[in-house]
């Protein structure tokens, strides 16, 4: 039987089983027993979440436990070890306890069609956060809540060609989770902006998986690959993979920040002190924002039947290392 590792249903765990009576006894297990759980007009929301992959991904989870905090939401949050099993066992589960509505950061933009039905057929209204997914049916979801991926990359392809200035420069590309609509749109950004520079060539690009860890291993075996002195700058889908690479190159004797350009996605708080400390040089911000406005279109929608937008996009925007002090004590406390 597949471990679980959801918080709330260290129970659903103990009776979970591949079939409809098994998830009908993890509604029991949870005390639904398949009643509309939650009572009163307290809003209850189940969160499929993917897991703790990166410090942006834990800031969500945090920021999603005071959003919910704060409007008196009963939010269950499953972690899914970043495995979309997980998640669509996750939704079913919520589907069987009678949630008022789901949130799902889907680790994959493929696959979700089946489960969604369900969703929809148990009259559960679904919204994405902090991804996207590929569909047959955009009906299948309510609303999105995430940044502009694609602009994201376009904003760190633009930095970097304007920061090598025509010299040669051969860049090390580390993506993200394999699947995911943010690595194809943070690739498909980057790509844009660095065609129009012909000096810029990206000449290793690998899957870090979203993690500081795999991003170090990654990093290692390009260096080990190309030489140190054959890498002018280093891309990085998120902040996290980009401090594992730090790490990597620090080690290889190489100056990350000065000798290495690096850009990289969504702003936390040790990229802020790499850049404080000259080991970085420029992040695009993702807030990890994105439950709020997705519990308050739900709200609106399950009271007054409000409608809510299609995607309700996130705001991006570039740090460089003469803010990054002051960014990093602004932030520190929000991670
Ligand atoms: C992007 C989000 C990504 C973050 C990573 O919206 O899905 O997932 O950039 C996280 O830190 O792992």
């Amino acid at each position: 039987m597949t471990a679980f590792h959801y918080p709330f249903a260290t129970a659903v765990s103990r009776c979970l089983a591949p079939s409809k009576v098994m998830i009908a006894a993890a509604a029991l297990a949870l005390g639904g027993c398949g009643q509309q759980s939650g009572g009163g007009d307290q809003l209850v929301v189940g969160f499929s979440q993917i897991g703790s992959e990166s410090g942006w991904r834990s800031a969500e989870t945090k920021a999603a436990r005071i959003a919910a905090e704060k409007r008196g939401v009963n939010l269950r949050i499953a972690d899914a070890q970043q495995r979309q099993e997980n998640q669509i066992q996750a939704v079913r589960a919520f589907i069987a306890q009678g949630v008022d509505g789901i949130l799902l950061a889907p680790v994959v933009s493929t696959g979700w069609d089946p489960v969604l039905r369900e969703a929809k057929a148990a009259d559960i209204p679904v919204i994405l956060v902090d991804r996207q997914i590929e569909t047959s049916d955009p009906g299948l979801y309510l609303s999105v809540v995430t940044s502009d991926q694609v602009l994201e990359g376009r904003m760190a392809g633009d930095w970097l060609v304007k920061s090598v200035a025509g010299r040669n420069c051969p860049v090390v590309e580390l993506q993200g989770t394999v699947g995911s609509s943010s690595v194809v749109a943070r690739k498909k950004g980057f790509d844009e902006a660095i065609s129009k520079a012909p000096n810029l060539k990206i000449v290793r690009s690998q899957s870090g998986d979203f993690t500081r860890s795999k991003a170090k291993e990654v990093m290692e075996s390009a260096v080990k690959a190309l030489g140190a002195t054959n890498i002018c700058a280093v891309y990085a889908h998120n902040d996290d993979m980009m401090i594992g690479a730090i790490q990597a190159m620090k080690e290889a004797g190489m100056k990350p920040g000065k000798d290495v350009l690096t850009v990289s996605i969504d702003g936390v708080p040790d990229i802020f002190r790499a850049m404080a400390e000259g080991d970085a040089n420029a992040t695009v911000e993702l807030t990890p924002e994105m439950v709020a406005p997705a519990l308050d279109m739900l709200a609106a929608f399950k009271k007054n039947g409000t409608q809510p937008v299609k995607w309700h996009q996130t705001e991006t925007r570039l740090y460089l290392p003469d803010t990054a002090a002051a960014e990093y004590e602004r932030r520190k406390n929000l991670y």
